[in-house]
């Protein structure tokens, strides 16, 4: 295997400073995985799960403190603060390398350094990227096996080019004789999730749960694709790509992006409830998109796996989630089963006496504690989801025909209403939020507001990323081709506190106007915040006690609007001059369409 000098030289540097035992490069075959995991069961760090019930697959408890992203450890560093801008941490390149580099000096010592050489998109694809990251976690190896296509093939494309280097280390190095935690870390104040834009750059220190550590995820294919996207006038966004057919077999894909919580992988692989109409999934979380030659903008899913929240994912709410997690997958901070299978909250069968809860213990009851953590997670090849689109691969990605964004909105916000062009739909993307109780995030309660659920993922000033959607409007070779833009509201509840609308797979009702509108076929009302589906063109055949409250789901009350769009003044604020004047503009007239 020939390997680039640059490459090479980029691992010896690193393993010079980080100590290791021993330098391992990853070739991504069966064989290795196998050896890892028998390695990480042999020394205590891994469950295997019983092969008749869960075959092929592993459970993992983590450290109690190493349990999530950590969005306060997360840092922007950019050449200049202002371009972090002000949803980002922010700490100067410099400062941060030179404190990172005493960190992971010797920090590897007693381990071994693992190389991955990953392709985030499909081998070749023009529109994927090549990373390789450098890690002492063997949890890491194997989720990044699952979530990338990793190896020696990655290797063969790369050649001499350039790749994004990925630097990864748990921060917990090992004096000669001493015995490793189960799940090592460093402690929160040493952690570090660094992303360097200008140079393409990732050192993550500290933690070894999710996309603190599989840095092909958030850390790679969002805050430095962003960078990278914007740089060369493509999109990396957080979004589901599913594939819809209608009964007479024409397929449309569709792109959504939606805040935490909101249902996001159970809409990425619905089943509809709706005879004759098909969803299948492309990806549940991140797209990048490049327009093609015919003029389209063209999809990928960079992920070969889902990394999914656990709890109340079951048969019901997503069989087809519980289907992908069946084998050959990693469970991390779920409970065991005392016959050696998971159990989560939600999982849709009472919890079996004598399992143990993510945090080692016998699970009591009485203790009042969830057994599984409730940001437990399954990785599961996307290969194993029985609704995988056929061209979930293909290398030229899929064309896709809408955008949707939604939030968790209680009030104001109608079932369904769709954009009057690209510039109000890249509005509507920067006023995406949830409503949440004060009780849910120790916050103010209100509207918290998550731009193109890109938050905690964008990595530059978030106003100029608005900026770049309407730049993407404007450098669209045909802008007629342009994906139309929707808003949706899954989450709208009547004077009684309950949900007006079924959702899940009745969702499809709602897919199906939005086909049916990027044909030019569904009828509408425009109205002063966009246009609203008149109440007979929502398919609500088959549903019971639904049609009279169809115009609650979908009235637009202007003194509501009026209110919002104080909120929205409010959060425009935030980008101050960075701004773009068409969001303002949008603004304004949508205020002055109010009151008109
Ligand atoms: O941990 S991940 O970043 O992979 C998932 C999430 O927190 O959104
Ligand atoms: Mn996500």
């Amino acid at each position: 295997m020939k390997i680039s000098n640059k490459l090479q030289q980029w691992v010896q540097e690193w393993a010079n400073l980080c100590q290791p035992d021993s330098v391992h490069w990853c070739d991504g075959s069966e064989a290795e995985n196998q050896k890892l995991m028998d390695q990480m069961v042999a020394s205590g760090m891994a469950v295997r799960l019983n092969e008749k019930k869960r075959p092929g697959s592993y459970y993992f408890q983590s450290d109690p403190s190493d349990v999530a992203r950590v969005e306060n450890r997360t840092f922007i560093c950019s050449a200049r603060k202002e371009d972090a801008g002000p949803t980002n941490n922010w700490m100067d390149p410099a400062e941060m390398k030179s404190t990172l580099r005493a960190m992971f000096k010797g920090c590897m010592k007693g381990r071994t350094l693992y190389v991955i050489p990953f392709s985030m998109g499909p081998l070749g694809s023009k529109i994927a990227h090549i990373g390789v990251q450098i890690t002492d976690s063997p949890y890491v190896v194997v989720n990044m096996r699952t979530m990338t296509r990793m190896g020696e093939k990655v290797l063969e494309i790369l050649g001499d080019d350039d790749f994004v280097p990925c630097l990864h280390s748990v921060g917990a190095p090992l004096e000669p004789g001493q015995k490793d935690a189960k799940w090592p870390c460093a402690p929160i104040e040493k952690k570090y999730i660094s992303h360097f834009p200008e140079t393409n750059e990732i050192w993550s220190y500290g933690s070894g749960y999710g996309g603190n550590a599989l840095l092909g995820k958030k850390c790679f294919a969002l805050r430095i694709a962003t960078n990278m996207a914007r740089r060369q006038g493509w999109m990396a966004e957080h979004m589901l790509i599913m594939g819809i057919t209608n009964p007479k077999g024409v397929k449309k894909y569709v792109a959504a992006a939606f805040p935490s919580a909101c249902g996001k992988t159970n809409l990425a692989m619905l089943i509809p409830n709706l005879p004759g109409w098909k969803v299948e999934t492309v990806g549940d979380d991140i797209a990048w998109m490049k327009f093609g030659d015919d003029g389209r903008l063209y999809a990928i899913n960079p992920e070969a796996g889902f990394f999914g929240v656990a709890p109340y994912t079951s048969m019901e709410t997503n069989p087809n989630a519980m289907l992908s997690c069946r084998s050959n997958s990693i469970f991390t901070n779920t409970a065991l089963t005392p016959d050696g299978d998971i159990w989560w909250e939600g999982i849709g069968c009472d919890i079996p006496e004598g399992s143990i809860t993510w945090t080692d213990e016998v699970y009591k009851r009485e203790n009042g504690k969830p057994a599984a953590h409730p940001n437990a997670r399954f990785t599961a090849p996307a290969s194993q989801c029985p609704v995988i689109d056929k061209d979930w691969e293909n290398p030229k990605g899929v064309p896709i025909s809408a955008f949707l964004f939604g939030g968790r909105r209680p009030g104001t916000v109608p079932l369904v209403y769709q954009s009057f062009d690209w510039n109000h739909g890249v509005f509507l993307g920067s006023i995406v939020g949830s409503e949440v109780t004060a009780a849910a995030i120790g916050l103010k309660a209100g509207v918290r507001r998550d731009p193109f659920a890109m938050l905690p993922f964008c990595g530059y000033h978030m106003g100029d990323y608005f900026g770049h959607w309407i730049h993407i409007g404007e450098i669209a070779p045909d802008k007629t081709k342009l994906p139309k833009i929707f808003n949706v509201n899954w989450f709208r509840k009547g004077t009684d506190g309950k949900f007006l609308w079924p959702g899940y797979g009745d969702n499809i009702r709602v897919l199906k106007w939005i086909f049916e509108r990027v044909d030019g076929n569904a009828t509408a009302i425009e109205t002063p915040i966009g246009y609203v589906p008149e109440k007979s063109s929502i398919d609500i055949t088959g549903l019971t006690g639904v049609a009279d409250k169809m115009e609650d789901i979908l009235k637009v009350n202007r003194e509501e609007w009026l209110h919002e769009c104080e909120l929205i003044e409010e959060h425009q604020k935030i980008f101050g001059d960075r701004l773009p004047a068409a969001l303002k503009q949008q603004y304004v007239a949508l205020k002055k369409r109010l009151m008109e």
